[in-house]
């Protein structure tokens, strides 16, 4: 549920990595804060939690001015992965307006993706979203590994799931900006329902990609 402050005319947006530990979600939003113009983003941040760490920035910190004068900004955050950090993720997951889901690829950790997926979909319920209409992009990261389940597999295991999937190596930078770009894509048609991004003020799809990354990146 995206924050709108009436006074300051200004819409913040609220985006979350979430999935299991050491599945990749800090390493995506380093690799995504590397790749945008340094007047797009602020500083990276981290909230200490017993062995983990929160990290956030935010994206266009000064903001995008649509054409109708309403200020769009982002915030960016990754959730501590560790089970018994259950309280941390509920509270960066509340308010959201957008999830990427980060899976690790290799065959060993399919019981925590699954087990992490679980508690996205409860945690949810939990905050008051509603799961079935979050948006949502499902990313298999660590490609670059052996002993991974194959694309083939992982798109018949998710074969009945709506959500889009994408497939990376955050490591080495590769699906990291195409999976924001979705995600941000799927937040745009939920936001434009609720603000009417469009109709009232003059923000289409294309000029809201556009505004976040700053500039077309590789297709
Ligand atoms: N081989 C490989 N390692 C990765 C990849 N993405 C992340 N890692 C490594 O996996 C470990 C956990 O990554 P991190 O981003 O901290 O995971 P988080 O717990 O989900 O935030 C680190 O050692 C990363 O360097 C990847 O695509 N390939
Ligand atoms: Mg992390």
């Amino acid at each position: 549920m995206a924050e709108y402050d009436e006074e300051l005319n200004r819409l913040t947006i609220k985006l979350v990595y979430y999935g299991p530990a050491q599945s990749g979600k800090t390493t995506n939003l380093m690799r995504l804060h590397d790749f945008l113009q340094p007047e797009l983003k602020g500083e990276m941040m981290t909230l200490e939690t017993h062995n983990d760490r929160t990290l956030f920035f935010d994206l266009l910190p000064l903001g995008f001015t649509a054409p109708s004068g309403l200020l769009v900004k982002f915030k960016l955050f990754t959730v501590p992965g560790q089970v018994q950090h259950d309280s941390t993720r509920k509270a960066v997951l509340s308010r959201a307006d957008g999830v990427v889901f980060v899976a690790d690829s290799q065959r060993s950790q399919s019981v925590n993706n699954g087990e992490s997926f679980g508690n996205l979909a409860a945690n949810a319920g939990r905050v008051g979203l509603e799961f079935e209409r979050l948006p949502l992009v499902v990313q298999f990261n660590k490609r670059d590994l052996p002993n991974i389940l194959s694309e083939d597999e992982v798109r018949e295991r998710w074969a009945q799931a709506p959500w889009p999937l994408f497939f990376s190596a955050a490591l080495v930078g590769s699906g990291v900006v195409e999976t924001f770009r979705t995600l941000l894509t799927a937040v745009y048609a939920t936001l434009d329902e609720r603000f009417r991004l469009g109709a009232a003020h003059g923000v289409d799809q294309a000029m809201f990609v556009t505004a976040a990354l700053g500039r077309e990146s590789p297709a």
